[in-house]
């Protein structure tokens, strides 16, 4: 086993505080796409069309077409030894929260209790007239679909432009700062405010551990990078 991990593992094992922020890289072994590079979403498709509140006013049926063939996707996907490592790490922690860039729910399968979402959650439906909100895993039919009062819905994610869900990136800052590790798994640290939590964290003092095949922005100020896929190295780092 790579030096890193073991220097790594020792890290965890001394820690009171553990945070951890993930990404779409984490659910790439459970067979969700990532958003960037090769093979990405966004390599073939326009994220302005698909991920911003423009694109959704412009085109609510070709938004909702592929939300919910993405909806599809996801409720076949299972979580992987990546997802379960980090359930079976708050375990063993007093204190862990653990932060998610993710909408797929797959950490909740997993049996994480504390997680923070960051960008909302795609069995979300929200009506975009009287802001009622319900979980939603059935196949929808008729798309875009419709409010009991009428108002079209649309997915509970936050797409680029939009504030993230109330208290969320409080309650993620908090738990950084306090923390005395923060791993960071399969994430291209792109989007913000998200990514600031990892210079936050820096500043803060604490151990940064980063699980990521590819270098990211952020590799040169971190701890410990760990190159690796997060099914593999997190359960060894576990
Ligand atoms: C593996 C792996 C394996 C592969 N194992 N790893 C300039 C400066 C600062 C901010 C801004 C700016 N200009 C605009 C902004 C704001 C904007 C922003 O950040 N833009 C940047 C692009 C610059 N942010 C926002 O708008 C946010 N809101 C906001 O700031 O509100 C305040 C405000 C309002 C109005 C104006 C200004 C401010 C909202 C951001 C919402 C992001 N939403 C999305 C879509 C969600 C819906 C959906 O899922 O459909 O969230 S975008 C997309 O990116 C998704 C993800 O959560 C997010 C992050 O992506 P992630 O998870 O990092 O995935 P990838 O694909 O990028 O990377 C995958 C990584 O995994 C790679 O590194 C691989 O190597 C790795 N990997 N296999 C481990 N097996
Ligand atoms: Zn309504």
């Amino acid at each position: 086993m790579p030096l890193n991990v073991n220097a790594a593992r020792a890290k965890v094992r001394a820690a009171k505080r553990v945070a951890v922020l993930t990404g779409a890289g984490v659910s790439a072994e459970s067979g969700i796409p990532t958003f960037r590079g090769s093979g990405g979403f966004w390599s073939h498709q326009r994220f302005e069309d698909l991920a911003t509140p423009e694109g959704f006013a412009k085109d609510p049926k070709f938004v909702w077409e592929w939300y919910e063939a993405h909806r599809r996707n996801i409720a076949k996907a299972k979580p992987n030894a990546g997802h379960l490592a980090l359930a079976e790490l708050e375990g063993r922690v007093r204190w862990f929260t653990l932060i998610t860039q993710n909408v797929d729910g797959l950490h909740d399968l997993a049996g994480s209790r504390n997680v923070v979402k960051l960008h909302g959650d795609i069995w979300v439906v929200r009506c975009t007239v009287c802001g009622r909100e319900r979980t939603e895993r059935a196949e929808l039919t008729e798309l875009p679909p419709r409010c009991a009062c009428g108002g079209m819905l649309r997915p509970g994610v936050v797409w680029f432009g939009e504030m993230l869900p109330e208290g969320a990136m409080e309650a993620a800052a908090e738990a950084v700062r306090a923390a005395d590790v923060l791993i960071v798994a399969g994430t291209s640290a792109q989007v913000y405010p998200a990514a600031g939590l990892i210079p936050l964290a820096v500043s803060a003092g604490a151990v940064v551990i980063e699980i990521n095949p590819e270098e990211t922005d952020f590799s040169s100020e971190v701890t410990l990078a760990l190159r690796g896929t997060s099914a593999v190295v997190l359960p060894e780092l576990v």
